[in-house]
């Protein structure tokens, strides 16, 4: 068994958050400390801890994600113009919530790909 984070009690609708969407299988949310104008996560309802325990089994969730994903840069506005889509995992990812998530980031252009500092 995987450990709960704080998203699993968002899902749940146990910790308030903006959620945008939610269905069987997945919840898209406002971060709470948004890098950019627009700054969704895309979440498995199911807890995935990294991209290293994704499975043939959540193909369908996966799917989904890149659906919801794609629809909310729509309603937001910046799919003309472009967002970026990113998941980290683990350390050098930068991951620091271990319940894989997308992040949708967009509402400004969003220069080179990395940084690293
Ligand atoms: P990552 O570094 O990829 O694990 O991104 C985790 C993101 O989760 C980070 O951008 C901040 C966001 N976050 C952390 N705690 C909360 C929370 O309680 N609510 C919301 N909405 N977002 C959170």
């Amino acid at each position: 068994m995987f450990e709960e984070t704080i998203f699993s009690k968002i899902i749940k609708h146990e910790m308030t958050a903006d959620i945008l969407y939610q269905d069987e299988l997945v919840t898209a949310f406002r971060d709470v400390f948004p890098k950019v104008p627009t700054h969704v996560l895309i979440v498995p309802n199911i807890l995935i801890p990294t991209v290293n325990e994704v499975k043939n089994e959540h193909e369908q969730t996966l799917g989904r994600m890149f659906i919801v994903a794609s629809k909310i840069a729509i309603k937001e506005n910046i799919s003309k113009d472009g967002y970026r889509l990113i998941i980290n995992c683990n350390k050098h990812g930068g991951q620091e919530i271990y319940h894989m998530h997308m992040h949708l980031l967009g509402g400004i252009a969003l220069g080179p790909m990395l940084s690293i500092n």
